[in-house]
């Protein structure tokens, strides 16, 4: 009587991939649906994240460290520059490259693959990484019009895979996953503690989520002329129930006194709208009561100095 061979358990697979893409394609919102938790913020503007940010999807079989990145465009000043710094550098640092692009069609159905996307892909193909288009926003475009979408892109590189998906509704995102966790090398071990989610400290999450009602709530050039620190991350009343508190006080820099003037807003209307939307949302993530006190500071050119933009960790 021979005893059964027990079924060869798969290999561990684990490593990283870069989310790249245009900006406002949806890089940090699939990162947030895949983890779900926001961990990078989001907003209908290009340009909301600012610095890499590692996020980890870990499953059975499979662990997916993400790096979002921000959107590559053509910088025009110092943030701007080293932004897209930040995120071609990522493309050497990692397994795969997820490169994203949004799908739907122009008139007539016409897909116009821009000279942005193209220099994306070149890119992306120079890292000689594995690369998986992903085309977001399925939900946004009619079945018949991926196709078209997915042919203009499929001879412009030796894409692994070419998966639409949904981060609204979900569809295909577990067979993006599934596509991701192939291409990575197997492993013995974990990367990361199956239970971390990503490495940023509440404190910086916190920044974060003041930034993201900034770009949510403010019009024309202020959302990108708005850096926020945090000055005061105070857990000493915190508890594990949900009675606890949390005291963050935040400083707000702009660039101009003008600029100032309309992010506190008629009667301060403005800042006080932005702070209980943080709030609340720092509620939610950090599992107590969370008291934000927000201060507006002008330093001017803050976005070009080097010394500043190191000490706000960009
Ligand atoms: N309809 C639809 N909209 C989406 C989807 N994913 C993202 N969006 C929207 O697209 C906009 C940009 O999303 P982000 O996730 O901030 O895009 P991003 O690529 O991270 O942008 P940057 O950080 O500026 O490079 C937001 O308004 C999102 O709500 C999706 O699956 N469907
Ligand atoms: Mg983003």
């Amino acid at each position: 009587m021979g005893r059964k061979k027990p079924a060869a358990a798969a290999k561990l697979r684990a490593g990283f991939v870069a989310i790249v893409g245009r900006p406002n394609v949806g890089k940090s919102t699939l990162l947030n649906r895949v983890l779900g938790e926001k961990v990078a913020i989001v907003s209908p503007r290009p340009q909301t994240t600012r610095t890499r940010i590692l996020g980890v999807h870990t499953a059975p079989g499979a662990q997916i460290a993400f790096f979002d990145t921000p959107g590559l465009h053509r910088a025009k000043g110092a943030l701007n520059a080293r932004m897209v710094e930040t995120a071609l550098a990522t493309l050497s640092e990692v397994d795969t490259v997820l490169l994203l692009v949004e799908a739907g069609t122009g008139p007539g159905g016409r897909v116009e693959v821009g000279e942005a996307t193209r220099w994306i892909v070149e890119q992306a193909k120079r890292s000689g990484k594995p690369l998986v288009l992903g085309v977001s926003k399925a939900d946004r475009a009619p079945r018949e019009t991926l196709l078209p979408v997915i042919a203009a892109y499929q001879g412009l590189a030796p894409w692994t895979d070419v998966v639409p998906f949904s981060s609204f509704t979900g569809e295909n995102v577990d067979a993006l996953l599934g596509v991701l966790a192939r291409s990575l090398p197997e492993s013995d071990a974990l990367l990361f503690p199956e239970d971390m989610l990503t490495d940023q400290a509440e404190r910086q999450l916190a920044a974060e989520y003041v930034r993201e009602q900034v770009m949510l709530q403010t019009r024309q050039e202020l959302p990108y002329a708005v850096a926020v620190e945090v000055e005061e991350f105070d857990e000493s009343a915190r508890d594990e129930g949900r009675s606890g508190l949390v005291r963050i006080s935040a400083l707000l820099l702009v660039e101009r006194s003008s600029q100032k003037a309309i992010l506190i807003g008629k009667r301060g209307e403005m800042l006080k709208s932005i702070g209980t939307r943080a709030r609340e949302g720092l509620e939610r993530l950090l599992g107590c009561k969370v008291f934000l006190k927000l201060t507006v500071k002008v330093e001017e050119r803050w976005s070009e100095r080097a010394a500043t933009l190191q000490k706000l960790g960009l």
